[in-house]
């Protein structure tokens, strides 16, 4: 640092002290002369005049002797080198000695009275001044006074030797005092610079303090910059977070225009029971995980509307901005009519495809007039899609079993469209699927879109095992893509998740006070332990089975009576559907079957609440409960899983889980269970009502990290990733085959 301070600093000063060194010399030079030849001139002045009256009359006589004698006393001043009388017109009267041949009365005639002039002599510079006197009685004379001005030479290089020395060693302390002043500055700033750096304190009193000179505070906002940038970094590969989304879309995909297509609309509008408008969130594991997806990315958000209040809040172009209290993305709502929706929603998807790919052995019901309908609703849903893509290319994200003709339908529209599903739910082994009848239209109108994703590895697998025995297509299990009409569809496993940390919680009241809220609203006892169920009122769930397996638990052990509740939120779903409507029937016949037991005046085994809660409240729920119980028969991922673990601040609580939940891969440090055996169920309720405080808090702790890690940012960060590596691809090759899947 000391060296490259010297270099920088020292030597353009010595550089700069040459340049002037060097012009201004010559010109201190000139003026040092003209100093010194009018002290000389005036000398002589003041020499003339101090010259007596006899000076005349030696002159008038022609008295050489005398004039000897009177110049021997001027001439004995050293520097006066010799005196020269002349007459009037240059006739020489008297010279001194050593007045040199250069200079004479005729060549000084010319000069007038006072003048002084230099001459060269073989001595060295002559300064020759001139005086005309006119005494009264006498006749006039010129007397020219010869100063030696080689003492001028001399005293000049003298002055310049002392100023070059005055001036080098002035320059010299001048850098040394530079450098050192450098020195302590740049070590001053270097120290609280590296402080700043250890201490990541680079937003702290940025515009005041030691640091508010503005070239540290631009090396501040720098390294603020980098710090930033490389947080995102560290977030993007360890802690996923809405930001780490953004950089992806921005950075991978080069802000695409994103469409989000789903039947489920993400906010309904509903008429309350005075007329007024209130907004609703459907229980729905889709719109949990898409909805904090689309408030970081932005875009547009294809879905039915379904609210009674939906048409009064939207705009001629049927678009509404969500959500409602911060928008920052548009929900455009698609119109169905009843025999669409009885077709399309109840019919094909939920009667058909749902119990299809869900193993709860609800047998599917196919009916040809609902596949008709079931096209033309994706084919509605494609022309909508079109209409609202402003590019040729934009990123499409269709969600679900709804949408199985929609990537076929959408390729044929928008060619160069990036197009992804998600399958939330399982999908079932090839045997399974084979009963569907429109089995091979449905897999390769899948296979046109670009990536194609499941929660888990085996769903992929299962998919893979149907294309394989279903349809003529190039499977390459091993890098899990499949070639059909020669499109290339990417088929990964892209574990679905939650929002971390969810938003619900900030506004929510610490543990205790959730204890206090929820015992009081439901009028369970504080000593009771409270065991929690939330879901959609769903035959995959597992609600009947809970039941029974607390039943035997208090039926084998007494002493639990009294001792434990199960609270059970079942928001109503699919109701006119006769396997929801008997589903229902049969929970409460069950739920008030089992009350009757066990039940006292001051408890009950089970709470059943079958009605929609709000999202804050199901929050509440979640913090309130002793454990969570989650034994859906078959399950895609189950979010209800997570957001139990992820309500759970103390890191207490114990969460029961059904192996046959995408989410059992994850939460591992779960109790698991097989839904269908009551007696494991029952066994596990109990060891969550006995397990050491030290055991839950270690379960939780571990499992709160896997949510943490695997949030719903990295699940989009993931497949948007694969769709920017699959657009840079493309781009390579275009001009493929144009399909014709209309
Ligand atoms: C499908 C797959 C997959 C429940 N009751 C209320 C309510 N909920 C919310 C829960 C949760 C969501 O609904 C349910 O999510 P799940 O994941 O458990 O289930 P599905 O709706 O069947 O979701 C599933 C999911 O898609 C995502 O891919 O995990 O396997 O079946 O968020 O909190 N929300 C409100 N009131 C309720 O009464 N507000």
């Amino acid at each position: 640092m000391f060296r490259s301070l010297v270099t920088r600093t020292v030597l353009p000063l010595l550089l700069a002290a040459g340049v002037v060194a060097y012009f201004g010399l010559p010109y201190i030079d000139r003026l040092l002369t003209e100093w010194f030849r009018s002290d000389v001139q005036l000398r002589a002045r003041l020499l003339m005049s101090s010259m007596d009256e006899s000076l005349p009359t030696l002159i008038a006589k022609g008295d050489q002797q005398g004039l000897r004698r009177y110049t021997a006393k001027i001439i004995a001043d050293q520097r006066v080198l010799g005196i020269l009388i002349c007459l009037p017109h240059g006739g020489t009267v008297f010279k001194t000695e050593l007045v040199p041949t250069a200079v004479s009365c005729e060549s000084t005639a010319d000069l007038t009275d006072g003048e002084s002039v230099a001459r060269r002599a073989p001595m060295g510079s002559v300064l020759v001044s001139v005086f005309d006197q006119k005494p009264s009685d006498q006749p006039p004379y010129r007397v020219a006074i010869l100063y030696d001005l080689s003492f001028v030479d001399s005293r000049q290089s003298t002055a310049r030797d002392y100023m070059l020395a005055f001036g080098g060693i002035s320059l010299v302390i001048l850098a040394l005092f530079l450098v050192l002043a450098a020195w302590l500055v740049v070590r001053r700033w270097a120290k609280i610079l590296i402080g700043d750096i250890r201490g990541r304190r680079f937003f702290d009193n940025a515009e005041s303090g030691p640091l508010s000179l503005p070239i540290l505070r631009q090396v501040r906002k720098v390294l603020s910059e980098m710090e930033e940038t490389q947080r995102l970094e560290i977030d993007y590969r360890e802690n996923w977070t809405p930001q780490a989304l953004q950089l992806v879309v921005r950075d991978q995909l080069h802000s695409p225009q994103m469409i989000v297509v789903s039947n489920r609309e993400p906010y309904a509008h509903e008429f309350d029971d005075h007329g007024a408008i209130e907004v609703r969130v459907p229980a729905s594991g889709m719109v949990t995980a898409l909805e904090p997806v689309m408030r970081a990315c932005s875009g547009t958000w294809v879905a039915h509307g379904s609210g009674t209040a939906d048409r009064e809040t939207v705009d001629r172009s049927d678009h509404v901005r969500v959500p409602p209290d911060d928008p920052s993305y548009t929900l455009r709502r698609v119109w169905l009519s009843e025999s669409e929706e009885q077709g399309f929603y109840y019919g094909l998807s939920n009667e058909g495809l749902w119990p299809l790919c869900h193993l709860a052995y609800v047998r599917p019901t196919f009916r040809a007039e609902d596949w008709v309908v079931y096209q033309s609703v994706n084919r509605k849903f494609a022309d909508i899609v079109a209409q609202e893509a402003q590019s040729d290319n934009p990123v499409i994200l269709i969600q679900d079993f709804h949408f199985a003709m929609l990537p076929g339908y959408l390729r044929a529209r928008r060619p160069k469209a990036t197009i992804m599903l998600f399958w939330h739910i399982p999908w079932p082994n090839a045997e399974t699927f084979g009963v569907c009848p429109w089995k091979r239209e449905m897999l390769s109108h899948l296979l046109m879109a670009d990536i194609l994703g499941f929660h888990t590895l085996y769903h992929c697998q299962n998919f893979l095992a149907a294309l394989d025995r279903f349809i003529e297509c190039q499977v390459d299990h091993e890098r899990m893509t499949v070639a059909l009409q020669g499109h290339i569809c990417h088929v990964a496993a892209y574990p679905i998740s939650i929002e971390w940390p969810p938003r619900w919680l900030k506004a929510l009241p610490d543990i205790q006070q959730s204890r206090r809220a929820v015992r009081e609203r439901f009028g369970i006892a504080e000593h009771v332990t409270l065991g929690l169920g939330v879901e959609r009122w769903d035959f995959t769930k597992g609600v009947i089975e809970r039941c029974l397996a607390l039943e035997l638990l208090l039926e084998q052990n007494p002493r639990l009576r009294g001792q434990v509740t199960l609270l059970q939120i079942a928001a109503p779903s699919r109701s006119k559907l006769p396997a929801y409507q008997a589903l229902q029937r049969a929970t409460l016949a069950e739920v008030e079957r089992i009350n009757a037991r066990f039940a006292t005046a001051e408890w009950k085994p089970i709470v059943l609440i079958g009605k929609h809660q709000p999202p804050e409240q199901v929050f509440e729920l979640y913090r309130a409960a002793d454990f969570c119980i989650v034994n859906s028969l078959h399950d895609g991922m189950n979010l209800v899983a997570k957001e139990f673990v992820a309500a759970r601040d103390d890191e207490d609580g114990v969460l029961i889980l059904s192996t046959f939940a995408g989410a059992a891969r994850e939460l591992v440090e779960a109790l698991l269970v097989n839904p269908f055996d009551v007696a494991e169920t029952a066994a596990a309720i109990r060891r969550a009502l006995e397990m050491p405080r030290e055991q839950r808090l270690l379960r939780m702790q571990l499992m709160r990290r896997t949510i943490k890690e695997n949030n719903v940012y990295r699940w989009a960060g993931r497949m948007l990733t694969d769709a920017g590596r699959i657009r840079q691809r493309q781009a390579l090759s275009m001009g493929q085959d144009v399909l014709s899947l209309t």
